[in-house]
């Protein structure tokens, strides 16, 4: 089936052609009413969307959070109309209220498409590149719990993963390290469809791109095929159909499409891009569609009752996997009582007593290793929680021991290479948290937090649980030099709102951090860990109650005259600066603080009750002093580094910018001095 081209309205027109030009001239009224917005978009691609939601994906609108779905991935999260007006077409909860309302506050139509805020989002697009990635993540979601839960004839995890893609997502490095790694885990249930419209914001693509995007998805082992026009329904099924087949490469889809299409001033321009069409040229566009009502915001009741009878088909689906459900759970009600458990995002009742103790034997051990620790000490009793390391495994020691890898071969696998591309496995864990079931976590140096920072944003905005292990904290990793050593990080990490960030200054520390990282579902967690030792407290009671309010007493005196913060690998600093101290008589505390987003938290009492108001505090950390200015206050001193480190032995380093016990101490005098 073809869709009759818009230059050449047929009398004749099909009711696909309605139910695709009613998205059409939905995206073009909305942005229109909203005086902001991307039309071109939404009207190229409308007969894809009608394709995959009338035609091809398993989905149920009066069920949106049915497991068994299949997803799809907006990338060109700009183009968010299109996905509105396919939710409304196709009877999601999302009224023509809404779509009137587009991009005004408080609507479910924001400007980009927000998971959890609009039913039938899956992800939080709009940074061009990161749905390829999350996408990519979803797939890898899908194929290892299908391999952990589906038996003999229970194919109870079986669901594709589809996205689009514009130019820029493929412009964007990220898709090209998420592409990559689908390539290689040959993750045969994502499809993709390149929006090849060549044209962007500033013009035509070619301006700054003459890339062969089928040969380089070709190139990282994609099955890729192509679909002339759009428009062609048949040739998006046959495509689709195609793709299915191939069971062991993921598919891209190079789909030629034009944006604007059907303006007779706008397609195929850069002006169709982001701005409203204009009324006269919308009156011109409908015209040339053949669309017969002059009102905005008309949906014709056939094309409402086309796509109704289309959507209905596609929800058979669900019934089917229903009873396919109720009889797994009978054949095997243990599996499937603990897939419900993980899809509910709980934790199985014994992972509370997972977690293991410390005691003074162990001596001194590098916070890095005693997460190590706790990795395998809690693996078997939360085996949703699934990760590794973009290539530093054996750094960021992320590897549960004895356990299977991840292969295209062996899904079941928990320990996750993600070669080095931080910024992809930022976005494949999103994905991975989104599909559900499954807690991730990636593990990468400190200082390249930043290449994966947009997806640690996105996680936070999303609300998504992820667990990142960032270890070589500080210039205490000494001699690999400045270019590794995190200076302005944590206070980088600390201003990204919903981020939980964790510095354990010692083992039991480390332990209680990683049971609130996965116990914290609303949001996603920064362990921040040393490659250097550090010793052991044994304070293992105040510390199991102080960590999760996010700073306590871990060393007091009747009467401090001073109170001395710290956190991580400098705690110990602080606590040898309060012998220095009271060797001169001078009272201090020592304040251990591994998380200011949790001390935040606490009710004024508690705040007080830690940090006295009157005392003047110094905080000490190996790392910029930005973030600490609340809580040391007007009166309160800082020892830290604001300039980048060296390449030296890590001892001489603390010495050679002055984060040592002296400084701190001298810092205390200063404060008390100025009082
Ligand atoms: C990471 C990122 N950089 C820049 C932008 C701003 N931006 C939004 S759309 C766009 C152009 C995208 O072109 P294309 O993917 O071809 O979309 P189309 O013009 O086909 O809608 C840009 C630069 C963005 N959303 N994300």
């Amino acid at each position: 089936m073809s869709v009759a081209p818009a230059a050449a309205p047929s009398p004749s027109r099909t009711v696909t052609r309605l139910a695709i030009d009613t998205v059409r001239t939905l995206a073009m009224d909305a942005v229109q009413a909203a005086e902001s917005g991307h039309p071109g978009t939404p009207m190229a691609l409308a007969p894809l969307a009608y394709a995959l939601y009338a035609r091809h994906l398993r989905h149920d609108p009066s069920a949106p959070h049915w497991v068994d779905r299949d997803r799809f991935i907006l990338s060109v999260g700009h183009a968010s109309m299109l996905l509105y007006g396919t939710l409304h077409m196709a009877g999601y909860d999302l009224p023509l209220s809404e779509i009137r309302n587009f991009r005004q506050w408080g609507s479910k139509t924001p400007g980009h498409p927000e998971v959890h805020h609009t039913v039938g989002v899956e992800t939080t697009t709009g940074p061009l590149g990161q749905g390829v990635a999350n996408a990519v993540g979803f797939a890898v979601a899908e194929a290892h719990l299908a391999a952990t839960f589906n038996r003999d004839g229970f194919a109870i995890v079986d669901h594709y993963t589809y996205f689009i893609a514009g130019d820029g997502c493929l412009m964007e490095g990220l898709s090209h390290e998420a592409a990559s790694y689908a390539g290689h885990f040959g993750l045969g249930k994502l499809i993709g469809f390149f929006d090849d419209n060549r044209i962007t914001i500033d013009g035509s693509t070619d301006l700054s791109c003459s890339d062969d995007a089928a040969k380089r998805f070709e190139a990282y082992g994609w099955h890729v095929l192509h679909v002339a026009d759009v428009n062609d329904i048949a040739s998006i099924d046959a495509a689709i159909t195609a793709a299915k087949a191939d069971t062991k490469r993921p598919t891209m889809i190079v789909t030629r499409t034009h944006i604007g299409f059907g303006s007779p001033n706008r397609q195929d321009s850069s002006k169709a891009h982001g701005e409203p069409l204009g009324k006269d040229e919308i009156a011109l566009t409908k015209a040339v569609y053949g669309w017969d009502y002059p009102e905005p915001f008309t949906v014709p009741d056939e094309a409402r009752v086309h796509w109704r009878e289309q959507v209905a088909q596609r929800a058979v689906s669900h019934a089917s996997w229903q009873t396919l459900w109720t009889s797994y759970a009978a054949a095997h009600p243990e599996l499937a009582a603990e897939f419900e458990r993980r899809m509910r995002g709980e934790l199985r009742p014994e992972a509370a007593a997972a977690f293991p103790t410390f005691d003074a034997k162990s001596g001194a051990v590098a916070s890095r290793a005693s997460s190590g620790v706790v990795i395998n000490a809690i693996a078997s009793a939360i085996p949703q929680l699934i990760g590794g390391s973009a290539d530093l495994a054996g750094s960021n020691l992320t590897v549960v021991k004895g356990a299977p890898f991840f292969t295209a071969q062996h899904a079941a696998g928990r320990n996750f290479e993600f070669g080095i591309r931080e910024h992809g496995m930022g976005a494949i864990m999103n994905g991975m948290s989104l599909h559900g079931g499954i807690i991730p976590y990636g593990g990468t140096f400190l200082v390249f937090a930043d290449y994966m920072r947009p997806s640690i944003r996105l996680a936070a905005l999303m609300g998504v649980q992820a667990v990142y292990v960032f270890t070589h904290d500080s210039i205490g990793l000494g001699e690999d030099g400045p270019t590794h050593q995190p200076v302005e990080h944590l206070a980088a990490l600390r201003c990204i709102p919903n981020l939980l960030v964790l510095r354990p200054a010692d083992a039991d520390e480390v332990a209680e951090s990683w049971r609130i990282a996965v116990t914290h579902k609303l949001g996603p967690t920064a362990l921040v860990l040393t490659r250097q030792k550090l010793a052991y407290f044994g304070k293992a009671t105040e510390i199991r109650v102080g960590v999760p309010r996010g700073a306590y007493v871990l060393a007091d005196v009747a009467q401090p005259a001073v109170v001395l913060m710290a956190t991580g690998s400098e705690v110990e600093i602080a606590l040898s600066a309060r012998d220095l101290l009271a060797a001169t008589g001078v009272a201090a505390r020592v304040v251990s603080m591994p998380s200011f987003e949790l001390f935040a938290q606490q009710d004024a009492g508690y705040r007080d009750s830690v940090l006295p108001r009157g005392v003047p505090r110094v905080a000490v950390e190996a790392a910029h002093p930005a973030s600490w200015y609340r809580w040391v206050g007007d009166t309160g001193a800082i020892v830290g580094i604001d300039h980048f480190g060296a390449s030296a032995p890590a001892p001489e380093l603390y010495k050679r910018f002055g984060i040592t016990a002296e400084k701190v101490a001298d810092a205390a005098r200063g404060v008390l001095l100025n009082k």
